[in-house]
Order: structure tokens, then sequence, then C-alpha cells
């Protein structure tokens, strides 16, 4: 074809195709086809040189005009497409800048917090089920069949013999019953009781009980341990106190308190004008709870504790009501 021609042939086929493309890609195709190796504008040019010197000039100039018009308008689409897709995936229903950032709730805070002291001192973390049966939630720690903390009134009981766990205990037992001694673990977790909520009761609240044993361990261990935690976690100022107390499966138990936080001991409304606040339960592994997960009580002894996340997370945080975790009121958990 002529070159007259073939410029004619752009300009009427080719300019309209690059204002109707629609993407990127094929603004590319008909780039190639104009201007690639083998393009037609391209090819026109290739031939001036067999054109006569006159026709050579005025062809030339008409295409290189051309060529510049095309270069141009395909740079001025590239940008149309390139903003249009943009805007397309702009999700106008994401939330706005300046993105608030989250932060772990109080109490995942402080059960890490928690269980990082823990690690330190040797104890490994163990986890397990929320539904339990009677066996490893009750009978397996030596509840007596009668102990009222079996009754309906106080489990949330399903059809069989399945329960929500009211402690996390039966991990503890369950690791016994797979691992031999030496053990020290500690195990955090969900427990629920049949409670109705006030200040300080939800019937779903946190849990973390610790359980060594090995040849040896007597109440000392016990009592080490549970300073070093108090130390790291409340201060290396806080007194401690054990006092006497009765649980199924440890003997002899203790009630375990720290000097008060708040008046140092000397007595206010938070620890009730004792200068004591209780922050868990320990004693040493009941013989009983031995030999039901097949270990000899004549070998082995044991402590173990339990306390609750939630009463920690009080005294930490100095909140006065538990059900201010489970509100989820931006207003109190982004002071914590
Ligand atoms: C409390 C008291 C306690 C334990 C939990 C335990 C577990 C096994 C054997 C013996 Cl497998 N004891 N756990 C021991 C003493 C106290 O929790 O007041 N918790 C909130």
């Amino acid at each position: 074809m002529q070159p007259e021609k073939l410029l004619e042939e752009i300009k009427k086929n080719y300019l309209p195709r690059i204002e109707k493309v629609t993407s990127l890609q094929d603004l590319e195709k008909v780039r190639v086809e104009i201007l690639g190796k083998k393009g037609i504008l391209t090819s026109i040019l290739r031939g001036l040189k067999e054109l006569p010197l006159e026709e050579r000039k005025r062809i030339g100039r008409e295409a290189n005009l051309l060529k510049e018009e095309i270069t141009s308008l395909i740079e001025k689409k590239k940008e149309d497409l390139k903003s249009k897709k943009e805007i397309s995936q702009f999700d106008p229903t994401l939330p706005s800048f300046p993105i608030p950032y989250g932060k772990l709730h109080p109490l995942t805070q402080v059960t890490e917090e928690i269980i990082e002291i823990f690690r330190n001192l040797g104890f490994q973390v163990f986890t397990g089920p929320e539904i339990e049966t009677d066996y490893y939630n009750f009978e397996a720690l030596n509840f007596p069949p009668d102990h009222p903390a079996r009754d309906v009134q106080d489990s949330f009981r399903f059809e069989g013999d399945w329960l929500l766990r009211t402690q996390t205990s039966p991990v503890q037992i369950r690791v016994m019953e797979r691992f031999s001694p030496p053990i020290r673990i500690v195990s955090p977790g969900r427990c629920f009781r049949r409670d109705n909520p006030d200040a300080s009761h939800l019937p779903m609240f946190h849990q973390i009980e610790g359980l060594a044993v090995d040849e040896n361990i007597t109440f000392s261990d016990l009592k080490g341990v549970l300073e070093e935690f108090a130390h790291a976690f409340f201060g290396e100022d806080v007194k401690m106190r054990f006092v006497p107390s009765f649980f199924p499966f440890t003997e002899p138990s203790a009630e375990v308190s720290i000097s008060c936080i708040i008046c140092k001991g000397k007595g206010c409304k938070t620890c009730g004008y004792t200068g004591w606040l209780e922050i868990l339960g320990a004693g040493m592994v009941h013989p009983q709870v031995f030999r039901n997960v097949g270990y000899d009580p004549e070998k082995y002894t044991g402590f173990a504790f339990g306390m609750g996340v939630e009463r920690i997370a009080m005294l930490k945080y100095r909140v006065d009501d538990i059900r201010l975790f489970y509100e989820n009121d931006l207003r109190f958990l982004q002071q914590l």
C-alpha cells in the first residue's frame, strides 16, 4: 500500500482504537501494532529511504508528526487507565486514616506475663479441652462423689458425664498420664462455673494452674517458686503469707496472699482493712491424685497451685468490677 494511504489508514482506524481502549493490556497491543518493530507506522518510516527525495520529505514529516501525536495520545491514555484502576481498587468501606492500632486484651497480656515468669523458672506450657469428663474434672482430682462442686448447681453439665471444666487441673492430669516425672508445667485457659455475675464473679473466667512433680519436692520449693512469681509480677517489696486451707487434691493446702499493693499492708478498702490480698491457692499434691495417674506417691512428691487470671488482672490494673473485662468497651480497654 502507498505510504499516503497507510497514513490515512492510521488516522482513520488506529487513532479511534486508542481512544476506545479500556485496559492497559489492550493499549499496549495497539501501540505494538502501530509503533512496534513490525508496526504500521514503523514500516512507513523504514520505507522512507526507498522514496524519491520530495516524497520522502513530505511523507517523512507527516509520519513523524503522526508518531509524536500517537505517542502523546498513548501516554495520556495510559495515565487515564492507571488512575481509573486506582479508583476501582479503592474500597470506600475501609476505615479511614489514621487507622487505629489494636492491642492484646488485658487478660491476654496478664496471662502472657504470668506464663513468661513461670517459663523463666523452667515450667512448660500445656493447654487442653474445655469440655471434660467427670473423671478428669473431679474424680481424678480426689473430689468425693458428693462434693458440692460436682452438683449441677455448680457446674455446666451435658448429657452423659460431660461438663465444662471448672478449673484447668484436668490438663495436668492428662499430662501426668502421658509423661513421667520430673514435670514442671503451667496450664492456662478458660473455666466455667455456675455463678451469678457480680463484681467478682462470672460464669466464665480464666485460670492458670501450675504443677511440679519430682523426687524430693517440698513445701519450701512451693514457697520459693510462688515468692519468685509474686516478686516478679507485683514487685520485689511485696510480702507473702500462707494460710492453711483445704482442697481435695492437695494436702497440706494453703491460701496465698501478698501484702496489699495499694496500702502497703496498712489496711484499706481493697484489702478489706486486713493488709493482705489473696492471689492464689496452692498445696502439695494429694497422694491419691498420684495414684490415680499411676505415679508412686512413695517415690514422688509435688506441689500445685491455681490462680484466677481476672483476679490478678484486677489487682494489677486496679479494676474493681470483673465484668468490665468482658464488655469490650474501648474506653476501658484502651487504658490497659
Ligand atoms: C484456686 C486453687 C489450686 C491446684 C489448684 C492441682 C492440680 C493437680 C493436682 C493438685 Cl493435677 N492440684 N491444682 C492445687 C491447689 C490449688 O487452685 O483457688 N484456684 C483459683
